[in-house]
């Protein structure tokens, strides 16, 4: 059976990254794509050349055409720019809605059967837009933003709790921005909720607050140290981790940016969600209750990601 194969829309940090993690875990052959020339097929040939001392079979491409992604089983979009000092929020929104125009247009015509994890932010709009843009179908595509959050609110409550970041689980719900969701009642260690761990005193209800904060800051905190760009190890591993469940029909239970159709109450938007993820996409969106509380704050969130989709529709005429 031939290798699936994997494309990389976008060989920057993260695109990179990917392409690396893909090839030493042996998920398939990896085409980079990207619009600036010869970055991608540098990074092919820089991670190919690491094949032999590494020992993976795994073909890397580097590209600036459409058609190299030809029948690709996997698309990740990183596509697109940060945001740069003196660039508004709605600046980015604009320069990466055109971003994501072309991108879906490419993958709609050369890879519309492939399982599509986007990156890019303002990431729940930007799923949003590239699901149109593409007209693939909704559980085919979605964003990649709650497994990252959660492995970093995971990562603060193993070190707290000094216990392996394996037996600490964890959801982020709700739009990736300051307005997520880190639920604290379902998120536990070893199947004990925090709440209940906060009775046992193995932490307070102050550090725990700080652990949500730093979570919902978690992006920020990493742009502050690198200061010439944001979070690429994590990220990337977020995906692939996403990417490696839709390949091996894995059915794992994972938060991402999915449409929802009533589900958790919103309706016609992506936003950070419980999934379940296998061979078929997005197989199943985990209708959890929330509690008044939480509810408020996922209400606040999916509003945040509507201002952000209904300024998409605003700039261009045709998602509207
Ligand atoms: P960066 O290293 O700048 O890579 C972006 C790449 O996109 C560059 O190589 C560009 O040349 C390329 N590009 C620009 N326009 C196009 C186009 N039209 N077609 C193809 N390629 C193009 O950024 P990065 O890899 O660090 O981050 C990529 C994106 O992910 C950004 O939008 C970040 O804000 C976002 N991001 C999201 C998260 C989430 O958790 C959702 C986390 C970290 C970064």
């Amino acid at each position: 059976m031939a290798r699936p194969k994997i494309a990389l829309i976008g060989a920057g940090n993260i695109g990179g990254t990917l392409a690396h993690l893909a090839a030493v875990k042996e998920l398939g052959d990896v085409v980079l794509f990207d619009i600036s020339e010869g970055l991608p097929e540098g990074k092919a040939l820089d991670i190919a050349e690491s094949g032999p001392s590494e020992g993976f079979d795994a073909a890397m491409s580097g590209t600036q055409s459409y058609e190299d992604i030809a029948g690709a089983d996997v698309c990740i979009v990183t596509a697109g720019v940060a945001r740069k000092p003196g660039m508004s929020r709605d600046d980015l929104l604009g320069i990466n809605l055109k971003v994501m125009k072309s991108v879906g247009e490419g993958i709609a015509a050369h890879a519309p059967n492939a399982f599509v994890i986007c990156i890019t932010n303002p990431l729940d709009a930007m799923v949003w837009a590239l699901r149109e843009f593409s007209g693939l179908p909704h559980n085919m595509v979605c964003g990649m933003a709650g497994v990252l959050d959660s492995a970093r609110f995971r990562h603060f409550l193993a070190e707290e709790f000094n216990v392996s970041m394996r037996d600490v689980t964890a959801f982020v719900l709700g739009g990736h921005g300051d307005t997520m969701v880190p639920s604290v009642r379902y998120s536990t260690v070893a199947g004990i909720p925090l709440p209940d761990l906060i009775d046992m005193g193995w932490t307070t209800q102050e550090k725990l607050d700080a652990m949500v904060q730093r979570t919902r800051d978690g992006g920020a905190e990493i742009v502050g140290l690198l200061k010439t760009g944001s979070a690429y190890y994590a990220p990337a591993t977020s995906a692939i981790e996403m990417a490696e469940a839709f390949l091996k029909d894995q059915k794992r239970v994972l938060p991402c940016a999915a449409y929802c159709d009533g589900d958790l109450g919103v309706k016609d938007m992506y936003v950070g969600v419980p999934t379940v993820i296998g061979a078929g996409g997005v197989e199943r969106i985990v209708n959890i209750k929330l509690n008044k509380d939480e509810q408020e704050m996922f209400d606040t969130s999916v509003a945040a990601v509507k201002g952000l989709v209904d300024a998409c529709k605003g700039i261009d005429s045709s998602l509207a």
